[in-house]
């Protein structure tokens, strides 16, 4: 997958991504991540990217230009297509594990990064094509959830996490959260692993964890349980669980 940034602030993006998976996976082509200074295309003398809203109010709007002018370069480099074109806003859709599986099916993908109050409205009218959000709060810019997409994204591509990890587990992955990790060593500072896990019985310890997996998105999450698919199995479980909840004096 071929990922360009669009930024105003290109060496936000170094360290994050020269390190860990993500390094690995460029090292072995699996993702190949540009970033591009905005302010390269500013033909105005002082370079400048930003400029006063029209009819007033306080801070500054991103100009078209600049933008415009980087996407007619960006497509002459990708061959005159380009793939998914992100903004990444407050305004957006909300992310998920689920559009990241979806956009981790795609060849390219573009992120712009805003900043200031936001981005002249005609870029995201005739540019862009998604726009996503990573969290009901306001950032002093689009760089750190440019850099959440490219690393939950990155980790759905074949190949990217390796055989040891497998994303299959991941908490939202199949809609729940995740079961509780353990390991060496077996005690520690009196604290105990769960016998289960020691045991050796692998249908055991799948039936402990799915059962741990249920009760942790019932207590923490239970909304997403609307949107699970649920084995017999599992609904005894969380009919037993409920039961449990019920007979307590809460
Ligand atoms: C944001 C978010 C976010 C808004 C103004 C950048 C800032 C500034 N992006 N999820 N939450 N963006 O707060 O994606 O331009």
């Amino acid at each position: 997958m071929k990922i360009d940034i669009l930024t105003l602030f290109p060496e936000m993006f170094v360290s994050p991504f020269n390190a860990s998976i993500i390094k690995r996976a460029r090292e072995r082509n699996l993702i190949e991540i540009n970033t591009i200074n905005i302010r390269d295309y500013s033909r105005n003398k002082h370079h400048t990217v930003d400029d006063t809203p029209f009819g007033g109010g306080a801070g500054m709007v991103m100009m078209p230009e600049p933008l415009f002018e980087c996407f007619d370069h960006l497509k002459e480099m990708r061959g005159g297509q380009l793939g998914r074109v992100i903004m990444m806003c407050p305004q957006g859709q909300p992310f998920t594990q689920e559009y990241a599986k979806e956009l981790a099916r795609e060849e390219h993908l573009v992120l712009v990064c805003g900043h200031y109050e936001g981005i002249d409205e005609r870029v995201r009218e005739n540019l862009i094509t998604d726009e996503i959000s990573i969290g009901d709060y306001v950032l002093t810019g689009g760089e750190l959830p440019a850099m959440v997409v490219v690393d939950a994204v990155s980790r759905m591509i074949p190949g990217v996490l390796g055989e040891a990890a497998s994303a299959e587990e991941d908490s939202f992955y199949h809609g729940l959260l995740e079961y509780p990790h353990y390991t060496k060593p077996r005690e520690y500072r009196g604290l105990a692993v769960p016998d289960i896990l020691l045991s050796g019985h692998h249908e055991n310890i799948r039936r402990w964890r799915r059962r741990q997996s249920l009760l942790r998105t019932l207590e923490r999450r239970p909304e997403l349980l609307k949107g699970v698919e649920l084995s017999k199995e599992d609904k005894k479980v969380l009919r037993e669980l409920l039961e449990l909840l019920q007979g307590l004096e809460l």
